[in-house]
Order: structure tokens, then sequence, then C-alpha cells
């Protein structure tokens, strides 16, 4: 498996920091391609527990070079605050590679984001408030600050000028707030030099050596399909390409390296933030599974919102990822529930949708047709084969396979690392 990719199949959350670790004793490379520290990744291994956000989770396996791409926007501040903490906790954080290309998060970026959703109001998009939209607009607007510029004094004090020209009249003019000094800015970004000078290279090209010479390399996207700036719920989505795509682009390795694309996808639904959400739930049942399930956001702590599989999305998602395996997690919090509905297509105003509609209208107005699964009471958490499994739990998983669009290679009965069954 020269390189393959792990991306989520709904909006996010989906556990792809637990299955990128599965994976990492088998890569020599893990690659975070896209978004940041929105990213909220948990890993459990043994009695410990990880929060990866802006690292790729394949920092904590041994052996691997972990790789922040081009793709990603890296806010300094939070880089040096999570090695340290890994440093601080025995992980060997000293391969850690960061493209001279990634685009930096600043400070007004931060100050932009928590304005603009607060400017929003009741239209506001639920950012996690990490400057991570603002940061990839300048990158789109061409008035970004990347990697290398620290390294160049006085292209980084004009670069940061010119950003700074036109946000400092709309955050004094508009948001009725102080504008922020270049001059800090810069000396805020020239501190990190010491830090980056050791990490700092040409990744595409690494990447590509690499794979020259038959390693193996592990793309992990943050966020997830629905939240995809192009394929995703627009505007509820955030500002990058969580998709297979993106990883090509947020990288420079092409897209024909990718050879296997698994997708990662709850037995049941979450979502935080706004934005259309058909099968959610807003009663006890939604409670329930946010309390047996744990759904509270990774880097803000907020509560996910809740409901039942949808079908349509995972078939979306191995559609526009090219999905060769999906691998089903958490259906332990399923463990209880008499019937299981499984959302088979929608309703929108009388007309069935087998598929994705492609107006996001429709969507909102989208109401989920169910078909109904018998559960199991058995805790599963302890099985680690598909035959272990409980008659009712094997043909849950048959059936959203048949589904979904492409196999389930293995399904998550806890959170722990061996807590896995593989289908051979
Ligand atoms: P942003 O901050 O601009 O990327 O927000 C835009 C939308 O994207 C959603 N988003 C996420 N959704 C799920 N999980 C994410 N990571 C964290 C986690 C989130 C957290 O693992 O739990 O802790 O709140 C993530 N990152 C971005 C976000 O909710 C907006 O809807
Ligand atoms: P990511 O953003 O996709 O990496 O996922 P998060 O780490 O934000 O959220 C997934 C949560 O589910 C984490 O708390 C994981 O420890 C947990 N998790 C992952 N797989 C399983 C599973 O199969 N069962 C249970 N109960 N929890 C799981
Ligand atoms: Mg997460």
């Amino acid at each position: 498996m020269p390189a393959v990719l792990i991306t989520g199949a709904q909006w996010g959350d989906e556990g792809k920091g637990r299955a990128t670790d599965l994976l990492g004793s088998r890569v020599d490379y893990v690659v975070k391609f896209n978004g940041g520290n929105n990213a909220g990744h948990t890993v459990v291994v043994g009695d410990e527990k990880y929060a990866l956000h802006l690292l790729p989770s394949g920092i904590l396996t041994p052996g691997v070079t972990p790789i922040i791409s081009n793709g990603v926007v890296i806010d300094l501040a939070v880089l040096k605050h999570e090695l340290d903490a890994l440093s601080e906790r025995g992980v060997d954080v000293s391969k850690l590679k960061v493209s001279a290309n990634a685009h930096v998060i600043t400070e007004y970026h931060r100050t932009l984001d928590k304005v603009t959703e607060r400017f929003l109001g009741k239209r506001q998009i639920g950012t996690t408030g990490r400057g991570i939209g603002p940061a990839y607009a300048d990158k789109i607007n061409r008035v970004g600050i990347r990697i290398q510029d620290i390294f160049d004094e006085t292209i980084l004090r004009q670069k940061v000028e010119a950003a700074l020209d036109f946000k400092n009249q709309v955050l004094v003019k508009i948001y009725n707030r102080r504008a922020i000094s270049p001059d800090e800015v810069v000396e805020d970004l020239l501190g990190y030099r010491e830090l980056l000078e050791p990490m700092v290279c040409d990744t595409g090209l690494m990447l590509h050596e690499a794979m020259g010479e038959g390693k193996t390399v592990l793309f992990e996207a943050g966020q997830a399909t629905m939240l995809d700036i192009d394929h995703g719920t627009y505007p509820f989505v955030t500002s990058s390409n969580a998709t297979a795509g993106g990883a090509s682009t947020g990288s420079g390795l092409p897209p024909h390296k990718i050879d296997r694309v698994i997708s990662v996808v709850k037995a049941y639904t979450t979502r935080v933030g706004a934005g259309p959400f058909p099968t959610e739930l807003f009663d006890e049942m939604g409670e329930h599974l946010a309390k047996v399930g744990h759904e509270y956001g990774t880097t803000t702590g907020r509560l996910r919102r809740c409901g039942w599989y949808d079908a349509p999305i995972a078939r979306y998602a191995a559609r526009i990822n090219g999905v060769t395996d999906f691998v089903l997690t958490k259906l332990d919090v399923l463990s209880g529930i008499k019937s299981i509905p499984v959302c088979v297509a929608y309703d929108v105003n009388g007309v069935r949708h087998d598929e994705m509609p492609v107006n996001q209208s429709d969507f909102h107005h989208a109401k989920p047709i169910y078909e109904e699964f018998p559960g199991w009471d058995e805790d599963i958490s302890g099985a680690r084969t598909f035959e272990e499994l409980p008659k009712n739990a094997q043909d849950y998983i048959l059936a959203l396979e048949a589904m979904s669009g492409s196999r389930i290679s293995a399904i998550g009965v806890g959170p722990e690392r061996e807590q896995v069954v593989v289908r051979h």
C-alpha cells in the first residue's frame, strides 16, 4: 500500500484519528494536508488519551515521519504548544516536517473569525473560532503569509502590512475594534524562526522521493466530506478541501499516487456547528447517543448534534472520495437500542431523492425516509471478529454496507486501540 488516504464520510469526528493510529505502524509518513487546529482527533493508547488539533495523529507512532503539508493553515503558537505538550509526555516529535508553502494563522485571522461570527448572528456558521476561514480567504486573495516568509524579514513586513491595510479599516470602521499593529504581528512571527528552522522543507519533494524509494504514505484528512468547501453543505462548511482530491493539491503528490481511500463513518451521525442535518434527533434518543458516545467537540468542547445513520450521505462520500473501504466506528454506542432507524432516502416536498440533492434548499427541507433494523442488547466491546458480534449487529453492518457503496472492512467497538473488528 504505497499511499493511503483516510477521510471522514459525514460531518467530522467519525474517529479518523483513531483509524490513522491503527494504520500508523504500517506506514512511514503521515501527512496532514488540509485544515488547521480546528481539527480534533482523539487517540486512546492504554491509559493515555491524546487530543491532537494541529499535529497529524501519526505523530504518536514511533518511527513515523509526520508531515504538515502545503494545504494546511498553521497557528504557530498552537504548533509550539502541542509539540511541547507531547514532548512532556515522552512522545518523540523530532521528525516533524512542515511545508515552506503552508500558510500561517495570525492574530488578525483569529480576531476576524470571531467578529464575523458575532456579526452574522443567527446566520453564523458555528466555526471553531480558530481563524481558519480568514486564513484561507487570505490565501485565495493572495495576501496570505507563508511559512517561508518568516525567514525573510523584509518580505514578511511587506506582506503583513499589505494584509492588514484593508483589514484594519474593516476592524475599526465596521466592527468597532482596535487596529492590529503590523509590527506586533511581525515580531510574533519572527519569534518562531528557531522552532521552525529544523522542520521547514519542501515536503512535496520529500514525499515524492520517499515514494520513489518504496516508502508508504498515509494522508489524514481533517474535518470531513460534508464539511468540504466544494462538496459539503456550503456555506455551513470549513474552508478547505477535506475530500480525497484535497490530498493531492494539499501535498503536491499527484492523484494517481493514492491507491486506497478509506472513509471513516460513524454507525450514527453527528454534527457540530450550524447547518442542515436531516436525521438529527431532538428527543431523548439524541441525548442518549450524545451521552453514551461522549459526543463533545474535541477542540471546543461543544455538544455535538446527534442523529441516525444516513445512507445517502455515505454513498455520496463513497462517490466523491472514490472510497475503497469504510471503517465503521462506534457500533458499541448503539447497543441496547431496540430498533435502529437508518435513513435510506429523502423526501423533499413529496419527491423521493435517493441521492444527495444538489440544490442546497432541497437538502435543508429533506425529510429522512427510514428503514428499521432490530437492535441487540449485548456488550460488543470485547468482540474481535465479525462472528463474535450478535447476529443483529452483523445484519446492521451488512445492511449499511449494501446501502453505502463500499466494503466495510473494519468496525470500531470501543475507543481503545485494540477495540476493533477487522473483516478479512
Ligand atoms: P471552521 O472553524 O471554520 O473550520 O468551522 C467551520 C465548520 O466546520 C466545522 N468543523 C468541525 N466539525 C467537527 N469537528 C471538528 N473538529 C473538532 C472536533 C470540533 C470541535 O474534533 O470535535 O471541537 O468543536 C471541526 N472543525 C471544524 C465547524 O463546527 C463549523 O461547522
Ligand atoms: P476525528 O475528528 O474523526 O478524529 O474524531 P474525534 O476524535 O473528534 O471523535 C471521535 C471520538 O470517538 C473520540 O472520542 C474517540 O476516542 C471515539 N471513538 C472512536 N472510535 C470509537 C468506537 O468504535 N467506539 C467508541 N465508543 N468510541 C470511539
Ligand atoms: Mg474530531
